[in-house]
C-alpha cells in the first residue's frame, strides 16, 4: 500500500459519519493526540482571559441572563459575532489557536475566520438548546467543534420534538478530549444542540467552535 493510500485509509477509519433525518455530522474522536490536546488545554488555562461585564449576559425572550459558563472569541481583524442580543468582537488570534485553525481549515478546505471559546469549569456549567443559524454564518460551511478536557455529553434534538409535533429520538454522544466534530448543512436548520449539566463531571472543559462569518 502506498503512503498516500495508507494516509487516506487512516483518515477514513478515524472519522465517523453520523446521519439521520436532516442531520449530518462528522466526528473524529482523536483529531489531536492526547499530548497535543493536553498541552493546548494547559496553554488555554494559563493564557486565555475570558470576557467580563456586559458581554457575559445573553438575551432570552427579552430578558438578560448571565451565561452559565465563560466565553471569549478570536478571529480575523474586524470580525464580530452577534447572537442572543450580544455582539462578541474577535480578539487577534493567539499563535496556538491560529495553528489549530489552520489545521482544521486544511482538513475542510475552508478558511475559518472566527472561533468562539466556551469554558465549562465543571458539570454545573452548561450550554442550553440552540441552533447556530445566525444570518452572518455561511450555512453551507460546517461548524467545527474542538473539545478539550472533561468529556461531556452533547445532545441533538429535532426542532419538531421541541415544538411537540412528533417523536424523533435525540442523538447523544460524548465529546472527548482532542475530538473534532463537524456540524454540516442542514443540521443547524433542523436540529438544536446543547451541552446539559452533568453532575459527574468534575473537571474543566473547553470547547472551540470555528466558524466562517460572512
Ligand atoms: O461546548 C460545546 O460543545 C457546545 C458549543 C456550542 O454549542 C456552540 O458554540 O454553539
Amino acid at each position: 500500500m502506498s503512503l498516500y493510500d495508507k494516509m487516506m485509509k487512516d483518515k477514513q477509519t478515524r472519522w465517523k459519519k453520523i446521519t439521520a433525518e436532516n442531520i449530518d455530522l462528522d466526528y473524529c474522536e482523536q483529531f489531536l493526540t492526547s499530548i497535543e490536546a493536553s498541552s493546548l488545554l494547559e496553554y488555554m488555562e494559563k493564557n486565555i482571559t475570558y470576557l467580563n461585564g456586559r458581554l457575559t449576559y445573553v438575551k432570552v425572550f427579552g430578558v438578560y441572563h448571565p451565561i452559565p459558563r465563560q466565553q471569549v472569541a478570536f478571529g480575523d481583524d474586524g470580525v464580530t459575532y452577534k447572537y442572543s442580543g450580544i455582539i462578541i468582537p474577535a480578539q487577534p488570534w493567539p499563535k496556538p489557536l491560529l495553528e489549530l485553525k489552520n489545521k482544521i481549515s486544511f482538513e475542510q478546505k475552508i478558511d475559518y475566520n472566527f472561533v468562539l471559546v466556551n469554558r465549562y469549569k465543571n458539570g454545573d456549567d452548561y450550554m442550553g438548546e440552540h441552533k447556530d443559524d445566525e444570518p452572518e454564518l455561511d450555512k453551507m460551511v460546517p461548524i467545527a467543534s474542538l473539545s478539550l478536557g472533561q468529556s461531556r455529553k452533547f445532545v441533538f434534538k429535532h426542532r419538531d420534538v421541541k415544538k411537540k409535533l412528533r417523536k424523533i429520538d435525540n442523538i447523544n454522544f460524548h465529546l472527548h478530549h482532542g475530538s473534532l466534530l463537524f456540524m454540516n448543512w442542514p443540521t443547524n436548520e433542523y436540529w438544536y444542540h446543547s451541552l446539559p449539566k452533568e453532575k459527574a463531571a468534575t473537571k474543566v472543559r473547553i470547547n472551540l467552535t470555528f466558524r466562517k462569518i460572512k
